[in-house]
């Protein structure tokens, strides 16, 4: 699906706006600093686009509380809106371009954006809808009025599949049809914290899920071949990876660590396999907080270079 499979777009965005903890938005130099990019450049062989500027959206972003007051309980919703609408125009110029996309997060919030212009794009230029694989302890598909935090990382697949609305372009009204994925072309991996809310959002729409209990079941291999049997062969896929799925074994630096989650292997195994159907036209990486840990500087050393790994596997790295 790619025009140009070795020309790699990269955004990076420092964005913590989708939840409270700072620090998510040192994630990208964090991974850059550690050699992630000029490893995929002279190790993996990718031309790189647009990997100079790491994005802040300052200028997007309400420097005080006041000035984005909470609308249907969600926070900062004015600066979310605003950075993942950015976001999606980043995206969307890369994949138009037939290139592949990686974004490096910032919280899931920024996910809005990454989908949105993904999934426009390979409208436009397939004519084909995208579908979506997300790797994750939570379910991330709150609406606003079924959220508990307010936080909008909790809540970017309501939005991305049209279960939460908004008239207002200042408050997600800009996401349109055209950016939108339906729910029956989205798979998870790796949920364990779903919320009551979300369960039921989740049966209410039939929408196609592998927690830990079926990783446990049936094995890692097992259910990423039932999960890209569902997708159907022949899909743009856009990954989308929080790097809570994995056990905060391996990944303690991050903003809602989950006890009983992935290895780094089977993590790494998700994105060998979807890098092997050769259908991946986006990923993103997200929820990296190098500032949190119970010791900040080896957790945060641990997860950048879990976040490092998972990212060279779904481009490539290590299929021979
Ligand atoms: B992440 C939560 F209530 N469901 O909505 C919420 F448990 O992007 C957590 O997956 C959301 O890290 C976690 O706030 C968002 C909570
Ligand atoms: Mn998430
Ligand atoms: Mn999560
Ligand atoms: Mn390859």
């Amino acid at each position: 699906f790619l025009s140009h499979p070795e020309d790699l777009g990269v955004v990076a965005v420092g964005f913590s706006g989708g939840q409270g903890k700072p620090g998510v938005d040192a994630a990208p130099t964090a991974l850059i600093e550690s050699g992630l990019l000029t490893q995929l450049r002279d190790e993996l062989g990718y031309n790189l686009h647009g990997h100079d500027a790491v994005h802040s959206y300052t200028d997007l972003v309400a420097t005080s509380a006041d000035q984005d007051p909470p609308h249907r309980g969600m926070k900062n919703p004015r600066s979310v809106s605003g950075v993942t609408r950015r976001i999606a125009d980043q995206v969307y110029s890369h994949a138009r371009e037939g290139r592949l996309v990686l974004t490096l997060g910032g919280d899931h919030s920024i996910a809005i954006g990454t989908i949105a212009g993904s999934a426009k794009a390979v409208r436009e230029r397939l004519g084909r809808d995208i579908a979506v694989i997300w790797v994750d302890a939570h379910a991330d598909i709150n609406t606003p009025e079924t959220s508990d935090s307010g936080n909008v990382h909790g809540m970017p697949v309501s939005f991305l599949t049209g279960l939460a609305r908004e008239e207002k372009d200042e408050f997600f009204g800009w996401l349109k049809d055209e950016h939108r994925v339906s729910v029956k072309k989205l798979v998870y991996i790796g949920l364990r914290d779903v919320d009551a809310g979300e369960k039921k959002i989740l049966r209410e729409n039939g929408i196609k899920a592998f927690s830990m209990f079926d990783i446990d079941r049936h094995g890692i291999g097992r259910v990423v071949e039932m999960a890209l049997a569902h997708i159907g062969n022949d899909t743009p896929i856009h990954l989308s990876f929080d790097v809570d799925a994995l056990d905060p074994m391996w990944a303690p630096s991050t903003g809602t660590p989950v006890r009983g989650g992935l290895t780094l292997r089977e993590g790494d195994y998700i994105c060998e396999s979807v890098h092997q159907t050769g259908s991946l036209v986006a990923v993103d990486l997200v929820e990296v907080n190098p500032r949190l840990a119970a010791d900040v500087d080896l957790g945060a050393h641990e997860t950048v270079r879990a976040g490092c790994s998972i990212v060279r596997c779904a481009l490539g790295e290590s299929l021979l």
